[in-house]
């Protein structure tokens, strides 16, 4: 009796509390314990993450530690690359591509470190397990908090946990209804070698070291190497907090008897000091960094650490709200709806989109936090030594699409880890371009790791060159980040960010870029050697090779980088002379063409394939991420990035499928985005890899699929819905750009706009009612597309500012059968309804 009523106390929610539980439906919730690593709920603060399988037997929790990469610093650079240079170029003029593909694999580096699991924490019960009852595991998106419940033997147990990214640790409760009913031992299992030692009875350490190589693949011959001069080395300190019983440490683990909760505190801390450092004899001190974190909490109770991790999570959580409207498949575990809408083929419950939507931002949350790194293949997550791809930095799409929507959908704050990262890899791009090509500036290869490599990954040996020119010869990265650091100063007007991070960087990336750059026989400038991210090209049906000159995605990512750059000189006014050389680059570049199939064409002659279903759709960087394609500017292009999308299909892997989702939007077709959207909700069961046609979709925990999981098409998705309710990437605010007719009527709060501007939106019946834009500044004449008649009302009537961000496309020369026009230079914004908007509020309402 005594245990029943302290069950009602312990389990009862105070009124005021219900209040702030945030909305009941964006909660992922299950009935069983996860069967695999795929159902597993993840936590995390951008450094600590877990996945949490919530069985009653034995709780396992999957750990990861960001920085718990193989490896030491290492640049991988080829000075053979410079003297193979000329006669790759060489072969290109004269249209040798298989002998390009060939010479070019002596240009390559090593293959990049890869990033390692931490192994499980396991939570083995020891308690009578019978007459399990009422089992439900969690993870509630309003509080970033994962929580099992179940009742055994007629006693209810509640295990919540959350990782704090104030606090840095890791923070489990467990709690029976029943005083003194919890017994369990805490354990570790690891898969490396580790050592485990007793601080007290209530406090574990396990220490470790990674290994200094992991094989690139499981059947290379190499194996795992440890070295213990080389490789980050680990503390996990866990600390038991009891009210009730006892714990004892032994050389196995950790035993709680007899308690009535268990309040867990897990820490860890690793040698890893920056990418410049030896993780050995210059590293940091891992105990004093685990150590460093349970200090900093003393006793704080498990209540006060949950407070300022909600007050944390919340601050940018709670920035965006959207209502898609839902309907009876609501209430029902996720897995089960998944199922349902899997089975239907789609077009229904549109609040699991909602919720989609929303896991995306709480991943964003979880995965990227000042102090961690960028998230790689899979965010944070990963419970392998060998994970596909060795879970590293894919740059030629992945890593940037992580970061798609971190501005847009108002979490700029997260990408902090990237920028910093791309600070680390201009240094060692910069050696790179000096070392491989003899150039000034810096350059980033397709793959790079947490020792910020740059140099064209390919397990490179003189002997018998493996790696492949399809995606190793590609130097392109460096100037892809650029995009994501003006992104950053148009969404927030961060001047001084401009200043003094975004413009040192972007002018190195440009340095590079026009040292790459050669001319053709024509005089116009392109890349050689020039790869489309590992697609190949047929010739008279034949496979040619992947190696030729000027890929579309080059001149398109060259394009972006040079006029932003010219834009930040200019708005800094700094750099004249070099803006005059990027002015004359640019004008005088071979431009974008449309092919025989009326497609915009992938290569530098019209070697595009109607059959070819590629993942990849390079090309089409100009309409997204860039902008150097809009469909009201050039609207030839567009049309024939139109053509080239229909081409490839509606298939693909999972990030693919998401990339179409936003070069749809994009294209203003919102009908055709759902479509792809609608497929990256079917359940994915297979975890094999696959690079076909038809693939993509989500796990029951609602990871993207590549397959296998891979974190990139959950932001993609985020960032393909955000594109389809506002865009403001062609100098005009355009509200509702992509409606589908599948959500008819909806509301979505607190999205960003270029300016540091947000915008809520309310729409009924496929039209808009209402737009409300919040400035802090004033912005100076803005344009603003709806689509239909309204009015705008101002709340102050404040003199406008001139606070303009330009940010739009040049024209690029349509080149439809003439290939000699000249971009333009001197492009004004389409105006459809020209406003100043003042610092505070404008609301926009349909007439
Ligand atoms: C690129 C893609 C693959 C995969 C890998 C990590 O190679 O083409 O689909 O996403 O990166």
């Amino acid at each position: 009796m005594k245990g029943l009523i302290a069950g009602i106390i312990l389990f009862t929610v105070p009124f005021h509390a219900q209040a702030q539980q945030g909305d009941p439906l964006l909660k992922l919730w299950y009935r069983q314990p996860a069967a695999n690593w795929n159902e597993a709920l993840p936590v995390g603060n951008g450094r600590i993450g877990a996945m949490i399988f919530g069985s009653v037997q034995q709780e396992k929790l999957q750990l990861n530690e960001a920085f718990l990469w193989s490896g030491s610093p290492s640049d991988g650079n080829n000075p053979g690359a410079r003297t193979t240079l000329p006669f790759v170029r060489e072969a290109l003029w004269k249209g040798e591509y298989m002998k390009a593909d060939s010479l070019s694999r002596l240009m390559l580096g090593p293959y990049s470190a890869r990033y390692l699991t931490l192994g499980n924490l396991l939570l083995k019960n020891d308690g009578p397990v019978n007459d399990v009852k009422g089992y439900e595991r969690s993870l509630d998106l309003n509080k970033a908090l994962a929580t099992v419940k179940y009742t055994s033997g007629g006693v209810e147990y509640t295990r919540e946990t959350f990782v704090s990214y104030p606090a840095q640790l890791l923070v489990i409760r467990w709690r029976s209804s029943k005083a003194g009913a919890l017994n369990f031992q805490a354990l570790f299992d690891n898969p490396m070698p580790v050592t485990l030692s007793k601080k007290n009875d209530g406090y574990i350490v396990l220490s470790g070291q990674c290994p200094s190589y992991v094989p690139h693949r499981p059947y290379e011959k190499r194996t795992f190497e440890y070295d213990p001069q080389n490789g980050i080395k680990y503390e996990v300190h866990l600390q038991a907090r009891l009210k009730g019983g006892s714990s004892k440490v032994d050389d196995k683990g950790l035993t709680v008897k007899g308690a009535t909760e268990a309040v867990l505190l897990l820490s860890i801390g690793t040698s890893y000091n920056g990418p410049f450092n030896n993780p050995v004899s210059a590293g940091k001190n891992p105990a004093e960094e685990a150590v460093k974190h349970l200090s900093k909490a003393g006793s704080a109770n498990f209540d006060n650490l949950l407070k300022t991790h909600l007050g944390d999570y919340t601050a940018l959580f709670n920035r965006v709200k959207l209502d898609l409207g839902k309907d009876t498949s609501a209430p029902k575990p996720t897995d089960v709806r998944l199922r349902e809408y899997t089975l239907a083929g789609g077009n229904r419950d549109p609040q699991l989109t909602t919720l989609l939507y929303q896991y995306g931002r709480y991943l964003m949350i979880a995965g990227s936090r000042k102090g961690g790194p960028a998230m790689n293949l899979q965010g944070l997550w990963n419970d392998k030594m060998q994970p596909p791809w060795g879970s590293n930095y894919t740059v030629n799409i992945n890593t940037q699409m992580n970061y798609w929507p971190v501005e847009t959908a108002n979490l700029d704050e997260c990408a902090t880890p990237l920028f910093d990262f791309i600070a680390q890899l201009a240094k060692n791009g910069e050696k790179t371009a000096q070392v491989n090509y003899g150039m000034k500036g810096w350059t980033v290869h397709h793959n790079t790791d947490i020792w910020a490599i740059t140099s064209p990954s390919g397990g490179f040996d003189w002997k018998d060159p493996k790696g492949d020119p399809r995606w190793g010869i590609w130097p392109m990265a460096g100037a892809w980040f650029c995009r994501h650091l003006w992104d950053h100063y148009t969404y927030t007007g961060n001047e001084k960010f401009l200043a003094d991070t975004a413009y040192p960087l972007m002018k190195g990336a440009a340095e590079f870029m026009v040292g790459w750059m050669v001319k053709n026989p024509d005089g116009q400038w392109v890349t050689n050697p020039s790869t489309s991210p590992e697609n190949n090209f047929l010739v008279n049906g034949e496979r040619k090779g992947s190696v030729s000159i000027a890929s579309t995605m080059d001149l398109s990512i060259i394009h972006d980088l040079l006029n932003r750059t010219i834009l930040a000189a200019e708005t800094l006014g700094k750099d004249p002379a070099f803006v005059k050389q990027m002015k004359f680059v640019l004008k005088n570049m071979y431009p974008f063409h449309t092919g025989r199939l009326g497609q915009l064409q992938e290569w530098y002659l019209d070697w595009d394939d109607a059959k070819d279903k590629h993942r990849h759709l390079s090309h089409l960087y100009g309409v997204y991420p860039g902008n150097v394609i809009t469909p009201r500017r050039q609207p030839e292009l567009a049309a024939a990035a139109k053509q080239s999308l229909l081409l490839r299909g509606d298939g693909g892997t999972g990030w693919s499928k998401a990339w179409k989702i936003n070069w749809w939007a994009r294209l203003e077709d919102g009908d055709h985005a759902y479509t792809m959207l609608n497929k990256q909700l079917f359940l994915a069961t297979i975890d094999s890899i696959s690079v076909g046609d038809s693939s993509g979709g989500s796990y029951a925990n609602l990871f993207d699929a590549h397959p296998p999981f891979q974190i990139d098409g959950n932001f993609g998705v985020v960032s393909g819905i955000t594109e389809m309710f506002v865009q403001s990437h062609d100098g005009v605010i355009h509200l509702l750009p992509a409606l589908p007719s599948a959500w008819p009527t909806g509301s979505v709060k607190g999205l960003r706009i270029k300016g540091g501007m947000e915008v809520d939106i309310a729409w009924k019946n496929g039209v808009l009612q209402q737009a409300v834009i919040r400035s802090k500044v004033n912005q100076g004449a803005q344009t603003i597309r709806t689509g239909q008649k309204v009015n705008i009302s101002q709340a102050n009537g404040i003199k406008a500012d001139k606070k303009e961000i330009k940010d739009y496309g040049f024209a690029v020369n349509k080149v439809i059968g003439d290939a000699g026009k000249l971009p333009s230079l001197d492009l004004k914004p389409v105006v459809d309804q020209a406003i100043t908007i003042s610092a505070g509020t404008t609301t926009i309402t349909a007439l």
